[in-house]
């Protein structure tokens, strides 16, 4: 009776590390959206959410291609958009 109590307590410790193993393959993941999120919060310097002026500075070369509505200014989704298609690395 103890025994198989304490075999279900061993199995229910075990049962999620185990999951979370098979679930995520280390290194085999691109460049994530929450890096991709990283990378804006640090280029947006007064933090409001979009890329003007300055701080498009590092993606000028591409900001044709990143500013898909066109107004001079990188939104947060456009540089997910951005990130997801290898425009923004
Ligand atoms: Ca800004
Ligand atoms: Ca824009």
């Amino acid at each position: 009776m103890r025994y198989a109590a304490l075999v279900s307590v061993i199995a229910l410790a075990v049962a999620p590390a185990a999951f979370a193993q098979t679930k995520t393959p280390s290194g085999t993941q691109p460049a994530s959206a929450t890096t991709a999120e990283a990378k804006f919060n640090a280029a947006d310097k007064n933090s409001n959410g979009t890329l003007e002026g300055a701080e498009t500075d590092a993606y000028r070369a591409d900001l044709t291609r990143i500013d898909t509505n066109k107004d001079g200014k990188i939104s947060r989704d456009e540089f997910m958009t951005a990130s997801k298609s290898g425009i923004v690395r």
